[in-house]
């Protein structure tokens, strides 16, 4: 007897809500839930390939502890006995600070990932933390808050109502989309087009998004922050700039103007690859649509000026008025996020609170960028990295030369390593101990960070599928761990980590007369959480403490999480409403335009517009049926158009003599790799996946092996960063290719 389930997908940033065919204890299918509020049944290959992953035999079962150098299923009890062993003798001899931290993606995802890491860095008081952050959005977090005062403060393209679409560093048709949640973008996309609405691509990959726009440009990857300032110019130039309700908090309006002033069209034209008309035409259609949203992605941000064309991405929505209403980009309202609190002035945002050891780069979001890691490993001295944790990562592959970090990992220097994962990979092949996680069907989920990127507003819950049969959840494997970085004795019961939380947080709420539960009793409040799992509790408290909560009691008809649990399907909270002022966080409670950074950092920009290009630059390239490092074990998924291939334009190839196999070379090291020829990449330039390079011995995903592909990220040797958000160039990496021999 079959039955079914409603489960989130975790596994991009869509959060599309599936309905799972369960099957005497297992999930057999997978298909897309019609009855979604936010979803509406659409899915994708890796959605309905969730059967599979969920299922796939070299996932970890057990634990894993090295002994006599062998990595060694053990129990769990065994696991945590060494996990608390391990880390204990490091935090013991060299202090907690001399843990670091790695946090990969899929913390994004995952009901854990959202709850425990702080914890966890806080008790061990570490600076050494690192993330994929570095790797990916990092720019648009400073930029953010520098403007807003919020580094979380991300609007979204309101594809539902927008007249006009710019989109620019993105392939959502193939990632489905990432820091603008939107199930079914490529259908958002031809609707955009069938009420009458334009698109308009810019990537120099014509793109599976390229091919649904209206117009496609593509320019030298690395200078959209030089374009976007043309547009800004054009704009000021041809008195298009037209601010609407948003002029009077805006702050520093001249000074933006007087930095586009060198970046006229035709000044940027020959740097960019991109005719001086296009971008006037591009500038004026913009500011004449009734509505318009410009929206950037990956190819903005992890490039040479990430936070520049991060931060010009939101100015141009800005100066055309399209900041913060219908159809422009506007910010969406999570239902964990605090209730609002009127508008106030904010402490800012700050960075550089505190720099690298070795290379003195600054701290961005308490994080250093992860392009340091193996430096911060490799050198002796105080502060030096001598035990990590890594929690949902596999940095070896996905930050620069990891060839370096996976010596770092493996050699005399650590004296201890501990990873969360589900598989043995390129990174925790090298840990003293994997503590796996249950497969998601035996996970809850809860969007907490991707609802806050929604371009509808809604609260889903999903509780797990199938029960833990004797595993510890995620939640309590991070627990457990939070309980041996506080000292606490391993007998403790992990749930008092989230009783504590609470305890803190209801402290907090009561005690501020802008809260919700303004001076009610935290007894009281803790006695109406439900009894379960502490994760359920915190949830539960968030949601009646958020933007749309019951304010527990306070307003019946909010949001708990019983509510939830009574609506599969999800709860719809209407399309996106205007809410500036109160996500405004800036000490001058204005809107900043010109941040004096931003402003300052278009100096090297101007340089760079002014230095002439030349050589090959690398891009990156998704594919549909992957995801980044770590699904490409899976038979659904694996081969067909799914190659780890070197993509070039025919005309290059015929140049150079390349026709099946190239060799690329960089200032980390080079591959070879076969060719694809094809005109849909823009000439000098051309695109590798990342996630690849599966031949190392000692990892323990087969088919994966089999197929190992290259380690793009050899090819760059980690020093190229941006320098304001510390985030990897993996975008524009100057290159030489020729013909293997
Ligand atoms: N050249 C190049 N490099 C890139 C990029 C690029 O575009 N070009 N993209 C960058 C980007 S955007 C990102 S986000 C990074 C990603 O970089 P990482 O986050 O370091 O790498 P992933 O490959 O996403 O690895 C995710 C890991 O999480 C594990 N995992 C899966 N589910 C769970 C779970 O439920 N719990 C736990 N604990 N673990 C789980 C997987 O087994 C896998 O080992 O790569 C970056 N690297
Ligand atoms: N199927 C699949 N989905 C995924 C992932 C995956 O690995 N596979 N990864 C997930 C993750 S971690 C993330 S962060 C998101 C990323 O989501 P996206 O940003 O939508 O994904 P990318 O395919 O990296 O798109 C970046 C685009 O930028 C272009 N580009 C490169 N350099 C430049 C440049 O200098 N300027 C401009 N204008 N464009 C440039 C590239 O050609 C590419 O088309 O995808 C998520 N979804
Ligand atoms: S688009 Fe993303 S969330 Fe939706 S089914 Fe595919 S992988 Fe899952
Ligand atoms: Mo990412």
């Amino acid at each position: 007897m079959t039955e079914t389930a409603l489960r989130i997908c975790p596994f991009c940033e869509a959060t599309c809500g599936l309905t799972l065919t369960i099957d005497a204890g297992r999930v057999v299918g997978a298909r897309g839930d019609r009855d979604d509020v936010f979803s509406a049944g659409f899915i994708c290959p890796k959605g309905a390939s969730f059967a599979e992953l969920d299922n796939d035999p070299d996932r970890l079962q057990a634990p894993l502890v090295r002994r006599d150098g062998v990595l060694t299923e053990a129990t769990w009890e065994e696991a945590f006995a060494a996990a608390a062993d391990g880390l204990g003798a490091v935090i013991r001899e060299h202090g907690g600070a001399a843990v670091g931290a790695y946090l990969g993606n899929p913390n994004a995802h995952t009901v854990a990932g959202a709850l425990y890491p702080p914890l966890i860095i806080r008790g061990l008081g570490t600076r050494q933390v690192f993330s994929a952050s570095t790797l990916d959005q990092m720019p648009k977090h400073v930029s953010l808050g520098l403007m807003f005062g919020s580094p979380v403060a991300f609007t979204v393209p309101d594809l539902d109502r927008t007249d006009y679409l710019v989109i620019i560093g993105a392939n959502p048709l193939v990632s489905n989309g990432s820091v603008t949640t939107a199930p079914d973008f490529g259908g958002k996309m031809r609707d955009i087009r069938k009420r009458g609405g334009r698109i308009v691509v810019i990537d120099p990959a014509r793109t599976r998004t390229a091919e649904l726009a209206d117009r496609h440009l593509a320019p030298r990857p690395g200078t959209d922050a030089a374009l976007l300032f043309a547009v800004v110019h054009v704009l000021f130039d041809e008195n298009l700039v037209a601010l609407g309700d948003l002029a009077e908090h805006v702050a520093g309006l001249d000074e933006v103007r007087a930095a586009a002033r060198g970046f006229t069209p035709a000044a940027v034209a020959d740097y960019c690859g991109v005719d001086a008309a296009e971008i006037e035409t591009l500038a004026r259609e913009l500011a004449a649509a009734p509505s318009a949203a410009v929206y950037g992605r990956i190819g903005t941000s992890t490039v040479e000026f990430g936070t520049l064309g991060s931060w010009l991405v939101d100015v141009v929505n800005i100066l055309t008025g399209n900041l913060d209403r219908p159809g422009g980009a506007m910010f969406p309202c999570s239902p964990t996020a605090p209730a609002p609190r009127g508008h106030r002035p904010g402490k800012g945002f700050r960075t550089g609170r505190w720099h690298s050891r070795v290379s003195g780069r600054p701290e961005v979001l308490s994080e250093l960028p992860t392009p340091v890691l193996a430096e911060e490993i490799e050198t002796p001295g105080d502060g030096q990295i001598r035990a990590m944790i890594t929690v949902a990562g596999n940095p070896v592959l996905s930050a620069p030369d990891g060839d370096r970090l996976d010596k770092a990992l493996s050699g005399r220097f650590m004296d201890f390593i501990l990873c969360v994962d589900p598989y043995l990979n390129e990174t925790t092949r090298h840990a003293d101990v994997i503590l796996p996680p249950p497969p998601p069907s035996r996970s809850p989920h809860f969007d907490f960070a991707l609802n806050g990127l929604a371009i509808r507003n809604n609260a889903r819950y999903s509780p797990p599928v199938l029960p833990l049969d004797g595993r510890p959840s995620e939640a309590e494997i991070m627990s457990r761990l939070a309980l041996v970085v506080f000292g606490m004795s391993q007998d403790a019961d992990p749930a008092l980590v989230d009783e504590q939380v609470i305890a803190t947080t209801l402290a907090k709420e009561t005690a501020d007369p802008s809260s919700p539960v303004a001076g009610r009793a935290v007894d009281e409040l803790t006695a109406m959480l439900p009894a379960g799992p502490g994760y359920e509790r915190r949830l539960d408290m968030m949601l009646r403490l958020g933007a749309y909560g019951d304010a527990f009691g306070a307003r019946p008809d909010g949001l708990t999480l019983q509510r939830l649990k009574d609506a599969p399907h999800g709860v719809d909270l209407g399309p996106l409403q205007p809410r500036l002022l109160e996500v405004l966080r800036t000490p001058s409670g204005q809107v900043e335009l010109a941040p004096p950074a931003l402003i300052e950092d278009a100096a090297r920009l101007r340089e760079a517009v002014a230095r002439p290009a030349e050589g090959f630059v690398l891009i990156g390239r998704r594919h549909l049926r992957s995801n980044n490092s770590w699904m490409h074990n899976l038979p659904a998924l694996a081969g067909g158009t799914n190659q780890c291939t070197l993509r070039m334009h025919p005309d290059d190839a015929a140049d150079l003599g390349v026709t099946d196999t190239a060799v690329v070379k960089g200032a980390g090291g080079e591959l070879v790799v076969p060719v694809e020829i094809t005109d849909g990449i823009r000439r000098g330039v051309l695109s590798l996946p990342h996630g690849w390079g599966h031949d190392r011995p000692g990892t323990g995903q087969q088919l994966a092996a089999g197929q190992p592909g290259v380690n793009v990220n050899q090819l760059n040797d980690g020093s190229l960063l941006d320098p304001l958000s510390g985030t990897a160039v993996l975008n524009g990496v100057p290159v030489t290719v020729g013909p293997a021999s």
